[in-house]
């Protein structure tokens, strides 16, 4: 039989995941290679935030090439991804290099982590390009190696990511589908562009902060809240969890060394804002990630009230309307 590299050959597959807002987030990792992390983590998927990516596998690529529609894409960046490249071109046994074209749905200055849509993406289109046909277990553990939450935006809705201690043990499965809930998030936008520190770098320095075994220790409570709040449709105690969580994480990041202050002005503007809604009867709470955004989880009967009251809010720039969604899939369109 001749080799790969021998006749003319071109494999080539697409495919569309969702970033995801995480209820109860991943914050440090056991495993820094392997990315495995120090505790399991709660997600919901999210409908308008999504990443498409087409890979082709072929005997005319010389080397790996990759691109994004619409953003500029860093040389550290590209060498992530070659690297995942390299992992599933292992898996499949295969030698040749790749064409990678990406693109988001949301605009860069959201401030949404691409890298968990991004790598979900990456792992479904290469694997199916290279001819894999792998179970979703064995897609979440390949996009975990590429960027730990990654993992999470393979399996549908609402997510859980079991820490595990082996790459095998380690991925996410769907707890729901997207239409058990009608949960809204409002990704409000107070700052455009990038972090400073990214989420490797800053999670790598998690345990100098105090509260971090502590939050390693309750971490566990919350994780059974959030699951009860949704098996029971608990809005109030899904809420309470999740906007404890939020304030916990940040209580961390604040007090590593060298500290992380993600907040600012316009975020405590609608936390506070959150707060007094909430005090006048509306049930909104908010949750924000490794940035100044903040989300707004509401359930959908009160969207259109939550909506009008972003209005009054002065350092709010942009909104973007989630709904829990799918996971990654396949897709017909290619890029190129
Ligand atoms: C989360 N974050 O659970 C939390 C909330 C940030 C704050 O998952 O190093 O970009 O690629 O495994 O996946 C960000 O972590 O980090 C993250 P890597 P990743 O959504």
């Amino acid at each position: 039989m001749r080799k790969e590299s021998e006749l003319s050959l071109k494999m080539k597959a697409t495919a569309i995941a969702p970033a995801s807002i995480a209820l109860i987030k991943y914050w440090g990792k056991r495993d820094d290679r392997l990315r495995l992390p120090l505790n399991p983590s709660v997600s919901m998927n999210l409908s308008a935030c999504l990443t498409t990516t087409t890979v082709e596998f072929a005997t005319g690529h010389r080397h790996d090439q990759v691109e994004m529609i619409g953003e500029e894409i860093s040389e550290k960046e590209i060498a992530r991804v070659k690297d995942h490249l390299n992992w599933i071109r292992k898996l499949g046994k295969s030698r040749l290099s790749a064409k990678v074209v990406t693109k988001n749905s949301f605009p860069k200055s959201s401030g949404i982590a691409s890298s968990a849509s991004g790598f979900a993406a990456l792992t479904v289109a290469a694997t199916a390009a290279l001819g894999l046909r792998l179970p979703e277990r064995k897609l979440s553990t390949m996009a975990r190696i590429g960027s730990g939450s990654a993992c999470r935006s393979i399996p549908d809705g609402f997510v859980e990511w079991k820490e595990g201690n082996t790459t095998g043990s380690s991925f996410a499965y769907s707890l729901y589908p997207p239409d058990w809930w009608d949960i809204c998030d409002l990704l409000l936008i107070v700052s455009p562009g990038g972090k400073k520190v990214s989420s490797t770098a800053g999670m790598a320095e998690a345990w100098t902060s105090p509260f971090f075994e502590a939050r390693l220790e309750n971490i566990k409570d919350r994780i059974k809240k959030v699951k009860k709040a949704l098996k029971q449709k608990n809005f109030i105690l899904l809420g309470e969890t999740t906007e404890e969580e939020a304030v916990n994480l940040h209580a961390v990041m604040m007090t590593q060394k060298p500290p992380l202050f993600y907040w600012n002005e316009g975020t405590m503007e609608i936390i506070l804002a959150v707060c007094e809604w909430r005090n006048q009867g509306l049930p909104v709470y908010f949750t924000i990630d490794a940035g100044p955004n903040v989300h707004l989880i509401t359930e959908g009967k009160n969207e259109k009230e939550v909506r009008g009251r972003i209005r009054s809010l002065k350092n709010v720039k942009d909104a973007i309307v989630n709904k829990p969604a799918k996971g990654a899939v396949l897709a017909e369109n290619h890029l190129f």
